[in-house]
């Protein structure tokens, strides 16, 4: 897979260097670019924003810049033999849809990903608006709802989550379907090593009895309580047919029951 971002600063990319990332990178599995965005700028002061037509604060990032940017590493790829369908290009922006691991999931299918880093107010909009009209698939992410100074963040998270999923990149495939926000739609039970006791704090004894259909149930069963706790939006989601009696039971010990769509809080008056 190849990735392309541009930036006005690279370095903040270097992170990309590191970990799983940077052997992937190393091995060939994944092929990583960063360019500076200031390559493309054509004035003595190697301007890349200008301000808000129209007023307000800020800065705004001109589109003349970003489409030599755009056009060069589009074409750089093309020419390596990646189509005009096998692109997409990715803008970071807090106005974007929310980067799940469902979208790192598709983008890991995606041969080449461009990632075009705003700062300041953000690009241009005519930016995304001419390579979606030109063909381009183009999605604008965010990673929640904050404040960054830049898509140069996420442009970490997500060439890390989508490299992580490429053949041969995490050694054992089975860590990529247990952990969160995997297919089951919980979050992830709590986990120990030794020793078994520490501070006065002990493992549970059932993570020591060797029985795995309990521990099994025990993991689940602590996945349940989690996610009601701290998730409740994906519990929601959850499937009626995907909840067994015991995910029923656990559910109703925290205080929710399965209705025909799904886990609802069992109290009516409650949230
Ligand atoms: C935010 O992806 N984001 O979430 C993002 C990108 C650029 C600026 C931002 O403030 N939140």
């Amino acid at each position: 897979m190849r990735v392309d971002v541009v930036t006005i600063f690279p370095e903040y990319l270097a992170a990309l260097d590191l970990s799983l990332v940077g052997k992937a990178r190393a091995s060939g599995l994944l092929d990583l670019r960063v360019h500076d965005l200031r390559a493309w700028t054509t004035d003595r002061h190697r301007t890349v924003d200008d301000s808000p037509l129209g007023g307000g604060a800020g800065m705004v990032m001109r589109p003349d810049v970003w489409g030599l940017a755009v056009d060069e590493v589009l074409a750089g790829a093309a020419g390596a033999g990646a189509g005009a369908g096998d692109v997409e290009l990715v803008v970071p922006t807090p106005s974007g849809e929310v980067f799940t691991q469902r979208t790192a999931e598709r983008l890991a299918g995606v041969p080449h990903v461009v990632v075009a880093c705003g700062r300041y107010e953000g690009i241009d909009a005519r930016v995304v608006e001419h390579y979606r009209a030109s063909g381009v698939r183009v999605t604008e992410l965010s990673l929640g709802d904050y404040v960054l100074n830049g898509g140069e963040v996420a442009a970490l998270v997500v060439v890390e989550a989508v490299a992580r999923l490429l053949p041969g990149v995490v050694g054992n495939p089975h860590s990529l379907v247990e952990e969160s926000h995997g297919v089951a739609g919980l979050l992830e039970y709590p986990v120990y090593t030794r020793p078994p006791s520490w501070r006065g704090h002990d493992v549970p004894d059932v993570l020591l009895s060797g029985h795995h259909a309990r521990i099994e149930r025990w993991r689940r069963d602590r996945a349940i309580e989690r996610t009601a706790e701290r998730r409740p939006d994906l519990l929601r989601r959850l499937a009626p047919e995907a909840l067994d009696r015991a995910d029923r039971a656990a559910l109703e010990a925290v205080g929710w029951t399965v209705g025909p769509d799904g886990p609802v809080p069992a109290d009516p008056r409650g949230s």
